[in-house]
């Protein structure tokens, strides 16, 4: 008998580009997502239901078994780091710059610093290995303000365009890795409904485009 079968999607800009990649998988919507308010979707397979939630909460569904698959980005996973969450798949989509980033022509105190970021870890983390005494303050958005008010020396943040850091009188930094998003999948998930996640996985994996 065919399990039913969970998969996260982040509601926003990953969405629309996850789509495509689930449906060469065969699974579609049973309705347009994005003229709905409703969080779980019914698709055309019967036992193949989509959630779709925040960005950020897509590992903790995937980590807890509340759902078997997700699609989140990297930068979300690396911040989140479970062991229960495995990652499958880098789908190619969303992809961004995770950057630090000061005050157009600012110069960067060598001692301890004040880093604006929603991304405590891995902040924690980048500057740790580079054996820099840091201040984190975790802001939940518009990093870009920390610096102008004085708050933070610089921010952690995703970059795309730039355009963003430009506006607001920015300038991107030092690289910290580059961001895509990933499929992931729980991994007691990955043993009980193997036969069910394998086809799904690599249908999703043939029709990743660089
Ligand atoms: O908004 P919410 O709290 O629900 O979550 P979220 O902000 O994480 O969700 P969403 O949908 O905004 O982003 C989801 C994922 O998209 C991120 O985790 C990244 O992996 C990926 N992604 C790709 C981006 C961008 N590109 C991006 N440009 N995420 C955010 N941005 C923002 C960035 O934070 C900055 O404010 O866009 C601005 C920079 O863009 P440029 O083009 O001006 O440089
Ligand atoms: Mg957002």
């Amino acid at each position: 008998m065919e399990q039913p079968i969970v998969i996260a999607l982040s509601k926003g800009r990953i969405l629309k580009e996850t789509l495509p990649l689930l449906a060469a998988a065969g699974i579609e919507p049973a309705e347009d997502i994005s003229k709905s308010r409703k969080l779980i979707f019914e698709t055309n397979m019967p036992n193949v239901r989509l959630l779709v939630i925040r960005a950020t909460d897509v590992p903790t569904y995937v980590e807890y078994g509340a759902a078997d698959l997700g699609v989140s980005g990297k930068d979300v996973l690396m911040e989140h780091d479970a062991q229960e969450v495995q990652e499958v798949l880098d789908l190619k989509i969303a992809k961004c710059r995770l950057m630090t980033a000061a005050l157009k022509g600012s110069e960067i105190s060598s001692g301890r610093i004040r880093v604006a970021t929603k991304f405590v870890d891995l902040a924690k983390q980048y500057y740790a290995e580079q054996g820099r005494q840091v201040e984190i303050i975790k802001l939940y958005g518009g990093m870009e303000l920390a610096p102008i008010m004085g708050l933070a020396d610089c921010i952690v943040d995703i970059v795309d365009t730039g355009n963003t850091l430009i506006a607001n009188g920015l300038e991107p930094r030092e690289h910290i890795a580059d961001i895509s998003s990933r499929l992931v999948a729980n991994r007691s998930s990955m043993k009980t409904k193997f036969k069910q996640l394998q086809p799904i996985i690599n249908q999703m994996a043939e029709a990743v485009t660089d």
